[in-house]
This record gives C-alpha cells, structure tokens and sequence, in this order.
C-alpha cells in the first residue's frame, strides 16, 4: 500500500476543488494549483469561487485546519491529479491545450515515485500523450510508456464521474474507474482515491478508462436525444409525449429519459464528440443523437415564434436559464439560447425568470430581462417553460389559463 503524504491537484474548478478538499478532509496535506490567481486567493481565504452545495464549508475546514492550500505555482507533492477543463475547437475536435500546459507545468517538480493521474475527461489516447509531454520535459525520469512497470513515474486515467449539484456525496460514493499505464500505475492511483472514495475502485488500462467516460455520457445523449426525437413526432401526431413515455415506461424493460428544451452542460454535449471525431464512420448512432439534440433549441424558437404571432405585441416569459433543474450555472444552457435567441427577434417584448441567479452575466443576454415569478406571470402572452426548477412546480396551473403555454419540460402538460 503506498503512503502518499501530499497531494497537488492541477485545476481547481468543479471537480478539482472538491477533489482537493476530500483529500484534505483526509489530513491529507492537499496543495491545489490553478492559473488563476483570483480563484487562488479565494480558496486561500477559505472561500469558493464557484457554487456547488457543502463545498463551501469543507473548503473553508481545510483551509482554516492548514490542510489545503492553494498557490499559481506547482511544488513538489508525491501524487498529482490534473483535473483542467478539455473543450472541443473548430469541428468539434478535443482541445488538449490546458492538459499539456499542466503537464509541462508539473514535470520541473517531478522526482522518482511520483504518481500523476488525469481526472479530465479525455478522448482516448491522451493519458500516454500526457505522459509523452511529461517525458520530454525530464529525459532524467523514466515514464511508463518507456520502461512499463520500473518506470520512475507512475501515470494512469481516473475519470471523474460527478453529478453537479451533488459532488460531494457522489465523489465519496461512487466507483472509480481507474486505467493505469501499467498494472502498477493503476494499483498505486487505487491506492490513492482509497484515501476518501467508499465505492469500489476498479482497475483497467488508461485508454479503456478514457472511453468509459466517454461512454457514459455518450449513452445518456443517446438516450435524451430518443425523448427528444420522439417529442417532435408526438408533436406532430398530436399525442401527449409525458402521457407516451408514462405509459412505454411500465414496460419493465423499457426506461425512456425525458424529453427537454436540449442539452446543457459542459459533458454530455462535450464527450459524444470526442468519440465521434476519434472513430468518425463507425460513430454514426453517436453523431445523429449530438445533431438531434443540438437541433432541440431552434425547434423550440420556431414554436415559440409561431404562437407569438397570434398577439400584437405579445409578451414572451421565459421560465428558466440554467441548464438543468435546481442549479445556478447558465453555461451552455439551451435555456439561454433560446431566451436570447427570442430576445433578438422580440426586442423588449422578452422576460426571463431565474430563481438561481440575481443577475444576468455581464454583456450577455441584453435582449432579456430578467424579472420575478409573478411580475413574469402577470404580464406575459407566452409563457415558455425551459427548465424543471422546483419553483415552477409549485405554480397554480389556473395562473396560466389565458396564456399560451409551450411547455419543454412537462411541468404542465403531463397527464
Ligand atoms: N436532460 C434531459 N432529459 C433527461 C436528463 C437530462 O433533457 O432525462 C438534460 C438536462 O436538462 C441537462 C443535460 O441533459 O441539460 C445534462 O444533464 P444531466 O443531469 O444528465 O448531466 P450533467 O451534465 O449534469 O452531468 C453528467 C453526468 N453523467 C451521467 O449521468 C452519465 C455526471 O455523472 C458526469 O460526471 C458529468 O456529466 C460529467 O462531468 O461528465
């Protein structure tokens, strides 16, 4: 069982954050790096720069009881974890930029019997490119691509697998797929999540670890974009989807997602590319699903656009920003698209609820305005419902008799 007494984690956003902190609840002694200095400073008051529940407070434990610390810098540790964000660039081609600027990053600090895992979700193959970066840095270390099993350094792929809204339970309790470069690579990284993680930690190579990830999020888009498809067809039949996938449901090998305005997120609408563009003519189920759900918005604009030329100079409410129920983050929100969309072609005429925020992000968005639930309901013609939170459940359906209501989620129209 390896001892690993520090620990650096490379990117201190969503996943590298709670991360840092999990281990320094640990008494670990956690040293978190990150480029950007406001972030750094924020952590190092104890605070959090982003929002996720629980954070807060065990940021601020680990802070105050001197086991985490945050610095611009890499120092030396005895385990790394990079947990930077990998984009997609022009034709949805993974971006490894930030891992290899981490990678470069740590290698001056690397000494014999270093471990360094890759958390970022990755197209298949980064993991030993990562390592390649790192080797070429130190042609005084060995890496496992070089020696196999007596390399100095010990390199392997533990995907992050995190519902945002609940990280800290999940990264706790979920299991951990880890893909060593070598058996040994992967039996030292167990040895290291099992410092917090209670679910099992099971053991592959790295390049089957990455597209694990890959996998998952790929079969969920699947899945959405099955219940998006079929939205437009019960559209178009006029059938009741929420009613259809109720009743398909009760099939007991049947369990259909739900249908929404299209997919959010920085994951699901990420990772199904990095298949497509690693396996373009045999991903094929893969890439319509990503075409299926990325058209979502724009169907969603033409309905709205279409009811609103029954009214003169009709009011258009917008329930909803974020990209899912319950949570405050608008990035890659289909909300937000289709809000600012109607926005450009009703100027002035757009509302936007938002219980989850208090104002709209700065130079964005400036075609909406953002207002309460009730002003919303009071003053709009169209009421277009764009996300699930718990406060649009609660209101009266009587509240919206005289309105057109196109309804994306189901909050209304289920029966
Ligand atoms: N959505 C639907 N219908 C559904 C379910 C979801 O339209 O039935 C939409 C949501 O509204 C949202 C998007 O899909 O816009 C994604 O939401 P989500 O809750 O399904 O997933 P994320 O993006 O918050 O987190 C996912 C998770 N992956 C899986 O469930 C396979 C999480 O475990 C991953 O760690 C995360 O991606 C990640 O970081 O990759």
């Amino acid at each position: 069982m390896e001892e690993f007494n520090t620990i650096s984690v490379v990117g201190l956003g969503y996943i590298g954050l709670p991360t840092a902190a999990a281990f320094a609840a640990r008494k670990k002694s956690v040293i978190g790096v990150d480029v950007n200095a406001h972030a750094v400073d924020t952590i190092n008051r104890g605070e959090i720069h982003i929002v996720e529940p629980e954070l807060d407070m065990l940021v601020h434990a680990a802070v105050s009881q001197g086991n985490l610390r945050a610095t611009t810098t890499p120092e030396p540790a005895d385990a790394f974890l990079i947990a930077v964000p990998t984009p997609f660039s022009e034709g949805h081609k993974p971006d490894l930029a930030y891992v290899e600027a981490a990678s470069r990053a740590i290698a001056p600090v690397l000494k014999k019997g270093d471990l360094v895992v890759l958390e970022s979700t990755s197209p298949v193959g980064a993991t030993a490119k990562m390592s390649e970066w790192m080797a070429e840095m130190r042609p005084d270390l060995s890496f496992p691509q070089q020696l196999g099993e007596a390399s100095d350094i010990r390199v392997a792929h533990c995907p992050e697998r995190v519902l945002p809204g609940h990280v800290i339970r999940e990264l706790v309790e979920n299991d951990r797929v880890i893909g060593g470069m070598t058996q040994r690579c992967g039996e030292t990284a167990r040895d290291l999540y099992r410092v917090f993680v209670q679910g099992d930690c099971i053991l592959t190579d790295a390049r089957t670890a990455e597209m694990c990830k890959l996998t998952e999020n790929s079969f969920r888009d699947v899945n959405i974009a099955f219940a998006n498809e079929l939205s437009l067809i019960c559209d178009r039949l006029d059938i009741n989807v929420w009613e259809l996938i109720k009743l398909s449901n009760r099939h007991p090998r049947v369990d259909i997602l739900q249908p929404g305005p299209g997919v959010g997120g920085h994951c699901i609408a990420v990772d199904p590319w990095f298949i497509v563009d690693s396996a373009p003519e045999q991903a094929r189920l893969i890439r319509t699903a990503r075409t299926v759900n990325d058209g979502k918005p724009h169907w969603v604009i033409e309905r709205v656009e279409r009811a609103a030329k029954r009214f003169k100079e009709p009011i258009i409410a917008c329930l909803g920003l974020a990209f899912k129920a319950n949570i405050d983050d608008l990035r890659e929100s289909p909300a937000v698209e289709i809000a600012t969309k109607l926005g450009e072609s009703f100027p002035g005429q757009v509302v936007a609820v938002e219980p989850n925020i208090r104002t709209l992000p700065t130079g964005q968005h400036s075609s909406v305005r953002l207002c309460d639930l009730q002003t919303a309901l009071a003053e709009a013609d169209v009421v277009v419902v764009l996300v699930d939170h718990k406060q649009f459940k609660q209101i009266d359906p009587v509240r919206l008799q005289a309105k057109v209501v196109i309804d994306t989620r189901g909050l209304f129209a289920r029966s």
